[in-house]
């Protein structure tokens, strides 16, 4: 007899993978120099070598991303982002360091978990169509035509990009969690989604003027880590960093309703060398 006559036919079967999307973890790691001096010469050198091999995104086995940074200030040494559909890829990482020989002489000082999504604001076609009319194009012009077109063949490739990310070739990087606060006077989440959207639009214009400047990956946390999301920018030159951090403060999103947490600024290398500057 069915036990469970009410339930729905088709439920998808339960699984740890997203159903659309990947797994994010940003790990950071201090350097601990008394659990280094007790390692001999030859621990040292294996667990270099072991390090760079859980790290190196070529291994069989590796997650489906994963970038080494090294870190600037006494908040970490080494940075880890890692990207995979399977949750327990990304643990595996984390917990082989721990397990490795240089395990002991790696202190985990922060984590961030997070999702990678599309998010609510990024306007469909037929809503990009509409911002184009209120901002004053003529829907019959050939230059209609052309920006909508244009933004067709854009979004699957953004959309991809936001889901399944690849690591741009970017030398700096930053990570930071933020909110929407939830202030009296000011709380996003009582916003009707019309000025949100306004807002967030604003937000992507002035985000736009740093193409080329700087790539970044907005991932969800909320239900994941403390923090609603994650911010992760690549610049090409570290200025830019603070510039478009500066700039976006000003924006209405940011400027009235975002919170920041801790700041992590660091420099991508490929993990041997990451390894190599740790001077473990
Ligand atoms: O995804 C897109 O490109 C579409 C437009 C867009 C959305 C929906 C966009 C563009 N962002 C979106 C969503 Mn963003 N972003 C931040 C920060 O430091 C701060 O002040 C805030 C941190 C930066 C620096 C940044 C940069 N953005 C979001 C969201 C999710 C909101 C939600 O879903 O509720 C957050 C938290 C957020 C925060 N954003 C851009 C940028 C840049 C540079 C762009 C332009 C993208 C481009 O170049 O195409």
């Amino acid at each position: 007899m069915n036990q469970r006559p009410h339930a729905p036919a088709q439920l998808p079967d339960p699984t740890i993978k997203m159903t659309e999307g990947w797994h994010c973890l940003h790990l950071y790691y201090r350097v601990n120099q008394a659990a280094v001096s007790q390692l001999s010469a030859d621990e040292r050198s294996r667990g270099r070598d072991e390090l760079a091999e859980i790290l190196n995104p070529e291994r069989e086995g590796a997650p489906a991303r994963i970038q080494t940074s090294v870190v600037s200030g006494h908040r970490a040494d080494l940075g880890l982002m890692i990207l995979d559909p399977d949750p327990l890829v990304i643990d595996a990482v984390q917990q082989a360091v721990r397990a490795s020989t240089l395990g002991p002489a790696l202190e985990p000082t922060y984590s961030f978990v997070s999702i990678t999504e599309v998010s609510e604001y990024v306007p469909t076609l037929e809503q990009y169509a509409e911002r184009l009319k209120q901002e004053g194009t003529d829907p019959s012009s050939p230059a209609f035509d052309a920006k909508l077109n244009a933004y067709g063949q854009r979004l699957p490739m953004m959309n991809q990009q936001r889901l399944y990310p690849d690591f741009p070739a970017l030398p700096s990087m930053t990570f930071y969690p933020m909110n929407k606060i939830r202030d009296p006077q000011a709380n996003w989440y009582t916003q009707p989604f019309s000025s949100r959207s306004a807002l967030m639009a604003e937000h992507a214009t002035s985000g736009i003027k740093f193409a080329g400047r700087v790539s970044q990956l907005i991932t969800a946390s909320t239900g994941f880590d403390d923090w609603e999301w994650g911010v992760t920018l690549w610049a090409r030159a570290p200025e830019h960093i603070k510039e478009i951090v500066y700039t976006m403060r000003f924006d209405r999103a940011s400027a009235e309703y975002a919170e920041f947490g801790p700041f992590y600024v660091s420099y991508i290398l490929p993990p041997a060398d990451a390894v190599a500057h740790l001077r473990i």
